[in-house]
């Protein structure tokens, strides 16, 4: 018998997800055997979600994509032949010059995102390279952009709440989140707070299972919360809930709101959003008289034609009451900006960084269909991202991934809705097989995620695929020479004085680090106002709102600013959905949340994850499936004027009427149609920041009787 060798690694869960697990990884042989949450780790505390448990059959799937592949047969069929790097990166190279040379650099369109979200391999790992080439850029807004932009413009860049204090909170909103599925981690202290007395309610327009275990659940017609904000900031205004010094202190513009929200009534707001007026008012009396009390904003609540305002709003209330005084007080959105990620080293400059097509990742479809005002797409270069499923008006953007004369290039671990498109896919290492470093969105900890096995066959980490590339290409960028150690030290300001600290030794040998910030029983950053603001108060009137519609440098290759304008409010304003209610052909409003068992699309191929959530199904109340005949598990079309589908109808009392929800991240399977949620979906914007608008449109659902 040969012995075994078995070692254990601290690594790090690579996926965009808030809780950015700590991971205890067993490597026997050479090979991952299993993984399990860090129970050392205060907020992994010992468990993983159900996407990433067995984590081993993700790596060890026998679909991965092991070697580059060119296309053989029809864009979209998946018809592909085994070819070597040395090819790939010569067929690259010679397409990519040649339209360069006949088109310019600009009919080159980089889109990724966060499939993985190390700070080297995620969202910026390809920005040098493409900014390098002179390329047209991508606009990367399709996630929480209006949310942080909405975020900017009120409070400013600050990591605000430590999730871990929330077990200090009295009273939390949990505002369009699905925390059990979503946000598992934050969910033990959220309990916590509930036993220690606070009231949890959620404001959702399904009671998911988050919802179930609140002490009030707010059903809301999605699209409407900016209303649902106004009216509860009329009634603290109104019943003198104001906390008159904090306000008067650390905020600017309260004068022009009491004026602008004299007319947002609970019975205004009753009509727009669905929930009687009495419930509103006590919504805001509780809110406004419970101490500390916190809000826990999800990315639904932008996604829709006010939903940026929405987000401005619920940013605003915290300000209105003081709640920011005390600990676990506040809002509660992404901490992100807590961490010192070098962003401008790693995205690096654009040579026309004044001038450049700048192409909203949300815009694809019509891009490709020639139909945007600039200069015509001629070659696609994806990696970290699976547009085909995840972006809006997916029909076009199907039918432009088809054309001929594109040349597109996708680097991915599975043959994807969109890689089949590919006229060369590319294979990309997973979490273990590469080094990285981890930030969080949902916590203030830095996590290590080392390489702790070689990548089976031709797999290369997405920094040694830009590597590649940037030397065929001759992009010459001194980063391209450094090893990923090398870039791990460049890419946090290792001198910041969160990071006292923290080094990468001691990072490799505990695995994570907590910033160096005050303790969470001790975090109120904005007691005493400060606010990183331009005024360092609560823009409750934004002065940002003169910039115009502007997004975050970091989701756009660098490029700060404002191309195409757009007016923003200076308060927080009130719009009605644009699709739902107006065209009787399509009563109801769709919204796709994210699914639990799935990564965005990822694991979507996965027996057991797909098992677990089942098919693609749209949920319905009883009313609205009895209205139409429909019965439970029968199969039934959803349609509008821009697409349709297949699903399996789930009649249940826990989706409002007037709603259905079809969680996002199916692949395209013959047996549904081949069309998944975001065919449904527009490309139209939200008001703040380009936000999609997934939660603002309208369906019709029908069953589907047999012959
Ligand atoms: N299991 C799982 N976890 C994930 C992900 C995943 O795909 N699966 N994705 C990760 C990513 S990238 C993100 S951004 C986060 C997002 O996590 P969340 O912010 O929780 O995002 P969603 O599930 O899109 O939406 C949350 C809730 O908003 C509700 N909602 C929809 N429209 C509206 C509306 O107009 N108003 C109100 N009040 N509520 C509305 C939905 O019913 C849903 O319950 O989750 C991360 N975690
Ligand atoms: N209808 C609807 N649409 C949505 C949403 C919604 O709630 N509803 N949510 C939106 C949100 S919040 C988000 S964040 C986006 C998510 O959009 P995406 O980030 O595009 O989501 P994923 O489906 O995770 O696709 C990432 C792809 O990258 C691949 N990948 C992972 N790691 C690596 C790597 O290291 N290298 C390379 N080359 N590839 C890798 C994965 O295999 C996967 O196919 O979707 C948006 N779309
Ligand atoms: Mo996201």
């Amino acid at each position: 018998m040969t012995a075994t060798e078995s070692q254990q690694f601290l690594g790090a869960c690579p996926h965009d997800c808030p809780d950015t697990c700590s991971m205890v990884v067993t490597v026997t042989d050479g090979k991952v055997e299993k993984v399990r949450g860090n129970p050392d780790h205060p907020f992994t505390r010992g468990g993983l979600c159900v996407k990433v448990t067995d984590f081993p059959n993700h790596l060890y799937s026998p679909d991965r994509l092991l070697h580059p592949l060119r296309r053989v047969g029809p864009k979209g069929l998946g018809q592909f032949e085994e070819i070597t790097w040395d090819d790939a990166l010569n067929e690259i190279s010679t397409r990519l010059r040649a339209i360069i040379d006949e088109d310019g650099p600009e009919s080159v369109l980089p889109y990724s995102y966060l499939g993985n979200m190390g700070i080297l391999n995620g969202l910026t790992v390809g920005d040098r390279f493409f900014n390098g080439l002179g390329t047209s850029v991508s606009e990367r807004t399709f996630c929480d952009g209006g949310g942080i932009t909405a975020y900017l413009m009120t409070v400013g860049p600050t990591a605000a709440v430590d999730p871990e204090s929330l077990v200090h909170s009295r009273y939390i909103i949990i505002w369009a989140c699905n925390v059990l599925s979503n946000n598992l981690h934050l969910w033990p202290f959220i309990e916590e707070a509930q036993r220690n007395g606070a009231k949890v309610v959620c404001i959702d327009p399904v009671r998911h299972r988050t919802a179930d275990k609140a002490d009030w659940h707010i059903p809301i017609r999605p699209g409407t919360d900016a209303a649902l904000a106004l009216a509860m900031m009329h009634v603290i205004i109104n019943e003198d809930l104001v906390d008159a010094d904090y306000v008067a202190d650390h905020t600017i513009g309260y004068n022009d709101l009491v004026d602008h929200v004299a007319d947002c009534t609970p019975e205004w707001a009753e009509v727009e959003t669905g929930i009687p007026a009495d419930d509103i008012r006590t919504l805001a009396r509780e809110y406004a008289a419970a101490s500390p009390s916190l809000i826990r904003v999800g990315v639904a609540l932008e996604r829709s034609t006010s939903g940026g305002n929405a987000a401005r709003a619920v940013f605003s209330l915290p300000s209105l009451t003081g709640a920011w005084r005390e600990v676990g007080g506040g809002v509660l959105q992404m901490p992100i900006w807590a961490f010192p990620v070098n962003w401008d080293e790693l995205h690096g400059p654009h040579p026309n960084a004044d001038t450049v097509q700048i192409i909203n990742q949300w815009r694809l479809g019509e891009t490709l269909a020639g139909e945007h005002s600039g200069t015509p797409i001629k070659s696609l270069f994806v990696y970290n991202s699976n547009p085909a499923v995840v972006a809006g008006d997916q029909d076009r953007l199907r039918r432009g991934l088809a054309r001929d004369d594109l040349f597109t290039v996708v680097s991915e671990h599975f043959m994807t809705d969109t890689a089949r498109y590919a006229d060369i896919v590319l294979p990309a290492a997973m979490a273990t097989e590469h080094t990285d470093l981890m930030f969080s969105w949902g916590h203030l900890y830095l996590t290590h995620a080392p390489k702790m096995i070689e990548p089976p066959g031709d797999c290369v980490p997405n920094t040694e695929l830009f590597r590649r590339l940037a030397s065929v290409m001759g992009v010459d960028d001194p980063w391209f020479e450094l090893t990923d150690e090398e870039q791990l030290e460049r890419a946090m300001d290792w001198s910041a004085p969160q990071m006292d600290g923290i080094t990468l030794d001691r990072l490799r040998s505990d695995g994570y680090a907590r910033l160096n910030l005050p303790a969470a029983d001790d975090y109120r950053p904005h007691a005493e106002g400060g606010f990183p603001t331009p005024s360092g108060k609560v823009e409750l009137a934004a002065s940002m709102a003169g910039g115009g519609n502007f997004v975050a440098p970091l989701f756009r290759q660098g490029i700060p600013g404002n191309q195409d304008g757009g007016e923003v409010a200076v308060l927080p304003t009130y719009l009605p959905p644009a699709e739902t209610g107006d065209d009787s052909r399509f009563p109801l409003s769709l919204i796709s949340p994210k699914a639990h068992a799935f990564m965005n699309s990822q694991y979507g191929n996965m027996d057991k994850q797909l098992g677990q959530q089942g098919p693609q199904a749209c949920r319905l109340n009883p009313a609205d499936a009895e209205a139409r005949g429909i019965t439970d598990r029968s199969l039934v079309r959803v349609f509008n004027d821009r697409s349709e589908l297949q699903a399996m109808a789930r009649v249940t009392d826990s989706v409002m009427p007037g709603v259905v929800a079809m969680p996002m991240g199916h692949w395209s399977s013959p047996e549904y149609g081949e069309a998944t949620v975001n065919a449904l979906n527009s490309d139209r914007y939200a008001d703040i920041g380009r936000a999609p608008t997934f939660s603002d449109t309208a369906v019709e659902v029908e069953p589907i009787t047999s012959a």
